[in-house]
């Protein structure tokens, strides 16, 4: 084990000095194309022989915050403080794409978040993206669509605003993801009023189901009651920054951060409360108990939950080809135990639990699958990774 690690370590000094290298290299404002270095880790994951290998395939970069493929050979990603880039995969060009969000506000954990291509991206070029959102020193989460034309996004409109606004930098979500149906799931976080997940009058601590203009998707559970909001879905939500659809079961799967302890995975059904804060795992983070404990009745169970936390950032459940072993299994981002985190699940039951690349020290905010079945990884330190078996 320390054999593998100091070889570990070597390779990561080496890294990190080539990267601070290239940093220097390419400090000027990201303003225009350019192509990054390509540089190469190998990783030790197995004790004695590397399965896989990590790429930097892009670095000095914000904090790229959402990623999609255009196409087989174009990656488009959001950085959070307000920059859409795409990278070409052939060339290592990077370009940026020109955008406007109007209201931006970018500190704490607000900003550009995430973004979700349209179903039938390829015909009508339409792209979403949620982000937080400021007027009159108050914030929300707004959803916007806007039309990707050559290196723009042109007709950028907000087609939805949670309600209500806080003045607080916390507890945005926001992920987006869209079903067969064309209905677009939009995850938004507590913004601290804990309480408020609780409330069906409020999308705070929701998953909502809007369709692609932005309204309440029309058969969502609550589109009948006076009293609720009708885009909501599901509710009891603290900080959901997970969100996945399976592509073959249709299943959703949602994930969110816990309090101290007791982040969730989330198998979603219609209409159910999962709980916040009136059950949960964790605890405040001074140590204080939060609600009544783990279980309630007419509340549901995640399927996973993790204390000490991971803060899991994002969720791929893996289909792709390039990874067999790998083929059904969830993988979460984690931005405070950095690393990939791997769960097999047998009949609703994790069977094995395994953390990858910790050593890196990375805090990984995006995880997705490319179409020919590579995983790709963004990072808080400003880069994306690839991650292909050997
Ligand atoms: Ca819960």
């Amino acid at each position: 084990m320390l054999k593998a690690m100091s070889y570990y370590t070597i390779l990561f000094i080496l890294y990190a000095s080539l990267s601070q290298a290239n940093r220097a290299e390419l400090s000027q404002p990201v303003n225009q194309n350019q192509t990054p270095k390509k540089l190469e880790l190998l990783f030790e994951n197995k004790k004695t022989k590397p399965h896989f290998k990590v790429e930097v395939l892009a670095e000095n970069l914000g904090i790229p915050w959402g990623m999609d493929f255009l196409n087989e050979r174009e990656l488009i990603w959001t950085e959070k403080q307000g920059l859409v880039k795409k990278l070409d995969i052939l060339t290592g060009q990077i370009s940026l794409i020109k955008v406007d969000f109007k209201n931006l506000y970018d500190r704490g954990q607000g900003g550009l978040l995430d973004l979700a291509l349209h179903p039938q991206f390829t015909k009508n070029k339409k792209i979403y993206f949620t982000y937080s959102f400021a007027k009159e020193r108050k914030q929300t989460t707004a959803l916007a669509v806007g039309e990707l034309k050559e290196n723009e996004i042109t007709n950028l409109k907000i087609i939805f605003l949670a309600q209500d606004f806080y003045n607080s930098g916390i507890h945005f979500g926001s992920r987006l993801a869209f079903d067969k149906k064309n209905s677009l799931f939009m995850t938004v976080g507590d913004r601290g009023q804990k309480e408020l997940a609780q409330d069906l009058s409020s999308h705070l601590g929701k998953l909502l189901r809007l369709d692609e203009n932005g309204k309440a998707f029309p058969d969502n559970p609550f589109i009948k009651n006076e009293q609720a909001k009708p885009e909501i879905y599901s509710w009891g939500h603290r900080n959901p920054q997970g969100l996945f659809i399976h592509p073959e079961t249709h299943q959703i799967y949602l994930q969110e951060h816990g309090p101290k302890g007791g982040d969730e995975i989330n198998l979603i059904k219609k209409g159910k409360n999962y709980g916040w804060p009136v059950i949960t795992y964790g605890k405040s983070y001074i140590g204080f108990k939060i609600g009544e404990g783990t279980h309630k009745k007419g509340m549901e169970q995640p399927i996973k939950y993790w204390t000490p936390s991971i803060a899991p950032s994002t969720l791929l459940i893996y289909s792709g080809k390039k990874f067999k072993k790998w083929k059904g299994d969830f993988f979460s981002g984690a931005l405070a135990l950095s690393h990939l985190n791997r769960l097999k699940f047998r009949n609703k039951t994790v069977i094995k639990e395994e953390r990858l690349l910790s050593s890196l020290n990375f805090r990984l905010r995006d995880v997705i699958e490319d179409p020919k079945g590579f995983i790709w990884i963004s990072v808080d330190e400003g880069m994306i990774l690839k991650l292909s078996p050997l």
